[in-house]
């Protein structure tokens, strides 16, 4: 323990805030990381580019293109994270034996088996996901809300098959597996029915959900979006819809928000308290928006901050599963891993080391101008000190990893080619 962290503690004990206990609850509080940001969202089971209202862009060197590389990247990355990791999949990542292909009506539980192997090994949970787009089943920009009843059938076929796939995970893992359906789905242009497209998204869902699960153990998760790249005017599975639907099947869907996915000034941090008032629990994709894309790598920024705040000062850790989803190709994929995570990390431990407590009690009795001090002085915390301790404890260093990364670029990422 440095003297830094020792002097740290006193400062912040002063203010009433127990820095070991908030390393030790950092430990604990599991953050999904994505498998798609070491490949841009490409997986294994086509040749294809990305496409269906989501894009990369960039090309940097480097990327993973077997299972092989992609397990290779994640372990160099998660061994410069501190903390708990979930290892969160997308069904487009099956991987099949030499010659083999089976279509995603189709996919089952031994298809992932290395993905569960590899999180066994690291005793990880797993998340999961349907993929609803790079496939030639997406008919006219649509796949759940398609009014073709064979599109319909298909995609509705890969969620049941998913739902199977999460129940293996869970089962494998012992951990439960969050199962998120983003689709999409939507319009370039004004519709003419708004309502037609949500009606067959609304009846596909349910018939996915009919699939058995124990939603002690299968989360599934409904995702909204404003809008998509390609999809400007109109997206099916809109913030009401998702919000709607995950209220009125409250035993077994959970709403996920991803903060990229709302209008520029309107903030996930203000939403999670209004969720909690409600729903028993609900997910999260932690990303950062900018201006129209809504992937970039997660930063330390204001909103991730009060993000973690919110999770934090509703008691919503036990409630809230938090996963990350941004996808940088422009630049080293390890590095967009390891910061991203590294921030979200970050704003947690910031998080429990703030005396929400006191503050709150200042807030409630009316006492606003102290609490707008006693919130500016947070601000100026070593919250430095107590980062550097609790990245000690984890074996991974506080800063200056990217010397790490390079070193792996040039012994491996590089050499794929
Ligand atoms: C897209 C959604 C969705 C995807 C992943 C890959 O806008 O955020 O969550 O990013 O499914
Ligand atoms: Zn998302």
């Amino acid at each position: 323990m440095s003297a830094r962290y020792e002097s740290a503690k006193e400062i912040y004990a002063k203010m009433g805030v127990d820095t070991d206990a908030a390393i030790a609850k950092m430990k604990t509080i599991p953050v999904s990381l994505h498998c798609w940001q070491g490949d841009d969202v490409i997986g294994f089971d086509h040749d294809g580019p990305l496409t269906g209202g989501i894009q990369t862009t960039g090309d940097y060197p480097g990327k993973a293109r077997t299972p092989d590389e992609l397990f290779a990247d994640l372990d160099k990355a998660m061994s410069l994270m501190p903390g708990k990791k979930k290892i969160n999949v997308h069904a487009c990542y099956a991987i099949f034996e030499e010659g083999e292909f089976v279509d995603r009506d189709k996919i089952e539980p031994k298809h992932f088996q290395r993905w569960v192997d590899f999180a066994k090994e690291r005793g990880m949970g797993l998340d999961f996901n349907p993929t609803f787009f790079s496939h030639p089943k997406i008919k006219d920009g649509l796949s759940l809300s398609s009014p073709d009843p064979e599109i319909r059938k298909f995609w509705i076929e890969h969620g049941k098959a998913c739902i199977r796939i999460s129940k293996y995970f869970a089962e494998q893992t012992g951990i439960p597996c969050v199962m998120n359906i983003w689709t999409g789905d939507g319009y370039k242009d004004v519709p003419a029915d708004r309502m037609g497209p949500r009606m067959r998204y609304k009846e596909s869902i349910d018939e996915i959900l009919s699939e058995p699960y124990d939603p002690k153990w299968v989360k599934p998760c409904v995702e909204s979006k404003v809008f998509g790249i390609g999809v400007e005017a109109y997206t099916v599975g809109s913030a009401e819809f998702a919000l709607s639907y995950a209220a009125a099947n409250r035993e077994k869907c959970l709403p996920l928000m991803d903060n990229g996915h709302y209008h520029p000034t309107e903030v996930v941090s203000d939403k999670i308290p209004a969720l909690l008032c409600f729903y028993p629990q609900i997910a999260l994709h932690v990303t950062r928006g900018i201006r129209w894309d809504s992937d970039h790598v997660v930063l330390l920024d204001d909103e991730t901050k009060e993000i973690a705040q919110e999770i934090v000062r509703c008691d919503g850790l036990d409630r809230t599963y938090i996963a990350l989803d941004y996808f940088d190709a422009s630049i080293n994929r390890v590095s967009a891993w390891v910061t991203g995570f590294r921030s979200m990390q970050k704003a947690l431990l910031n998080a429990l080391c703030t005396p929400s407590a006191y503050l709150k009690e200042l807030q409630d009795t009316n006492q606003m101008s102290r609490k707008m001090v006693a919130m500016e002085d947070c601000k100026m915390l070593p919250i430095g000190d107590i980062w550097e301790e609790y990245c000690r404890q984890c074996g991974v260093a506080a800063n200056g990893y990217y010397d790490e990364i390079e070193k792996y670029e040039a012994d491996v990422q590089l050499k794929r080619s």
